[in-house]
């Protein structure tokens, strides 16, 4: 990359200190990053301590065999145990560890003890179906309790899962069945989005006839809609209620090593077969829940924690289960979209639950900008205190919008970089001690080693660009690609010789913090100058008129690459207004500079996203080079793909 166009980039001059309260009372303060720096894995070692061990570990990491990792390897213990029963055996089995709202607002709270009941009755099922430790476990069903009950009672009996989202398709299931040799599959009829029910089972049945799926031997099926002519077959499918609930509500958990394959998740790769990235247990563990310590300062007696996460991404099974649980936390899992059946409906739950710690995506905040600060206006959100942001970077115009009209202007905003494959969050704020900046991740967490590094691997100076990577092993880092060892050495630890690649673009700015520009193929060259689409879209929410911005880089033969820019307006602005293109390229040229300024800039009603949430700007990539769509399997929605090329004039 050219680091001074970079360089040159995005100014954000706004600074948030710690609220005074909070840093007084913070479960981490400065002093962690020093303690860290002085003796990592001592550090480590340390916060490995916050798990109960069957067998406490004396190794911390065995790095003999790079970039194959072992983290405290002679150590054993079992994570549902560590997730329910101890907080039983503590006295905390009347806590509340889930309220559950489902989407046509039925609710149901679920204490530690009620929770340890049932992990103890669905582990025992699993066993009666024959599933052993090491046997692996698909899982596809709603945002519901018993996925996290199902989730629990695999790492109970030691059976990795592999969580496929509920709105993939048969197709997509069958390959992750396939590739994972599941044994098991857990599923519902149905699940309710957006005011309907949506059938999940007739999904399992179509992937079941698909060559590769032959070992699964039964479906497990929760009812949870009640939708008639579900298919049925005898001997392989058992209705949950009935095998479940007939169960013994007692089960001693054994413990594992502490490599033990916790899950397998597969990343939904832009190209190829999806990759299983595989996660163990005691690293992992650790991780989740130092982290979730750390950056959200959880208080678990008095805290009401919300991921708006579904369980079947990584930050459902982070900072839903694993993180949370696992420090005694009290959360909402909510079942449906934010928007069924008001726009407001996250807002009414965080009022009526007293959430105080929020953590969504990016996507999310998009959309309520595009709402109207009306909306969650009309509620109390006073009982909030920290919001976290992850998924995408952050723009830090929808940044300033969050903390002020969804945190009062008063609560600490974390924007937490990290991916599937570190497991855990990597890099982010901690909200009582770092003064933020809208739109960056900022700081590695305490133990971690991050930089960004130019085309040869070295590391850039202040106010540079280039690549992110991780200079050190972490607790809760990917052991491999399942079945793939060569895949895991190509994809993450080639481009830079013995470091670990992330894929994502990333500067430094004056002050060593670090902002992410999303990943390198995002990244556009025009005339000599790399730009990154983060920023030109950044620079494009930051104009009153705009609520969301996508930009790629269109080949043309003067520039080698030209800005295009897909926008989407906020309520009551008109697309067709004289001038209005115009006006938001002279903004952006204002912001970023000329070189930055888009070539072109369309009006749409909505832009094409993954299932969980990030703007496929390889299909926009398409539309304005006039190529035919590529795969569009993984969009929530593809007729958007339809509405946005009737509106592309023929090209200038
Ligand atoms: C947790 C999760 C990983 C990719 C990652 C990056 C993007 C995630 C981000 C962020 C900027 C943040 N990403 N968090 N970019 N700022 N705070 O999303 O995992 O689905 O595997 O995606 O998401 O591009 O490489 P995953």
């Amino acid at each position: 990359m050219s680091n001074e166009s970079l360089a040159n980039l995005l100014k954000e001059e706004r600074r948030f200190a710690p609220p005074a309260g909070l840093a007084a009372e913070a479960n981490v303060t400065a002093e962690a990053y020093e303690r860290a720096k002085a003796d990592r894995l001592g550090f480590w070692a340390e916060q490995a301590r916050r798990l109960s061990w069957a067998t406490e570990p004396t190794e911390t990491l065995d790095w003999s065999n790079p970039p194959f990792a072992k983290w405290f390897a002679d150590g054993k213990l079992n994570v549902a145990y560590n997730c329910v029963d101890r907080h039983v055996e503590n006295g905390l089995g009347d806590r509340v560890a889930l309220h559950f709202e489902g989407e046509p607002g039925d609710s149901r709270s679920i204490t530690y003890a009620e929770l340890q009941r049932e992990v103890s009755r669905a582990a025992n099922a699993l066993l009666e179906l024959g599933v052993q430790a090491g046997d692996r476990v698909a899982i596809y069903l709603p945002m519901i309790p018993e996925a996290v009950v199902s989730m629990l009672a695999c790492a109970r009996i030691g059976a990795p899962h592999s969580l496929v989202f509920g709105g993939f398709s048969a197709d997509a299931l069958a390959t992750r069945i396939n590739d994972a040799d599941a044994r098991v599959v857990i599923t519902a009829d149905g699940g309710y989005r957006r005011g309907k029910p949506s059938a999940l089972k007739p999904a399992v049945d179509e992937a079941l006839t698909r060559p590769g799926t032959e070992n699964v031997r039964s479906v497990l099926v929760v009812r949870r809609t009640g939708q008639e002519g579900i298919d049925w077959t005898e001997g392989r499918d058992v209705w949950w209620h009935e095998l479940v609930e007939r169960q013994s509500d007692q089960h001693t958990p054994e413990a594992f090593d502490a490599e033990h394959p916790l899950f397998i998740l597969y990343t939904s790769g832009t190209t190829g077969k999806p990759k299983g990235i595989l996660h163990t247990t005691g690293g992992y563990l650790t991780q989740a829940s130092y982290t979730h310590h750390a950056v959200f300062d959880l208080k678990p007696e008095t805290d009401v924690f919300w991921c708006t996460a579904d369980v079947g991404w990584v930050t459902g099974h982070s900072y839903i289960v694993y993180g949370p649980l696992s420090n005694g936390a009290t959360e909402v899992l909510y079942e449906g979209t934010p928007d069924s059946p008001h726009q407001g409906r996250w807002w009414e739950i965080v009022q009526k639950y007293g959430v105080t710690i929020l953590y969504t995506a990016p996507t999310a905040i998009r959309a309520a900008m595009k709402w109207g600060d009306d909306i969650p206006a009309k509620f109390d959100l006073s009982s909030l205190r920290i919001l976290g942001s992850v998924g995408e970077p952050i723009n830090p115009e929808a940044w300033v919008w969050y903390r002020k009209h969804i945190g009062a202007d008063t609560t600490p905003v974390v924007d937490t970089w990290w991916q599937t494959e570190t497991g855990t969050m990597m890099i982010s704020p901690l909200p009582g001690v770092t003064e933020t900046k809208p739109g960056s991740a900022q700081v590695p967490l305490p133990g971690i080693s991050a930089t960004v590094v130019d085309d040869d691997g070295n590391e850039v100076p202040n106010g540079h660009g280039g690549y992110l990577i991780l200079t050190e092993p972490w607790p809760s880092m990917l052991r491999t690609i399942w079945g793939d060892d060569q895949r895991y050495l190509d994809t993450y630890w080639s481009r830079f010789e013995g470091r670990y690649f992330a894929g994502d673009g990333a500067k430094k700015d004056e002050d060593g913090d670090i902002w992410l520009l999303g990943r390198v193929d995002d990244v556009m060259l025009v005339s000599g100058h790399n730009i990154s689409t983060t920023e030109v879209e950044s620079a494009l929410v930051s104009h009153p008129k705009v609520a969301e911005a996508a930009v790629v880089g269109a080949t043309d033969p003067q520039t080698t690459q030209a800005i295009c820019a897909f926008v989407i307006l906020r309520s009551g602005v008109d697309a067709e207004a004289e001038g209005l293109t115009e006006e938001l390229r002279a903004h952006v040229a204002k912001q970023l500079g000329p070189i930055a300024k888009p070539k072109r800039i369309l009006p749409v009603a909505e832009l094409p996203k993954t299932r969980s949430g990030k703007i496929m700007r390889r299909l926009l990539r398409d539309v304005a080079e006039n190529r035919t769509l590529g795969d569009v399997t993984t969009l929530t929605d593809s007729s958007v793909m339809d509405l946005i090329q009737a509106k592309l004039p023929a090209t200038p």
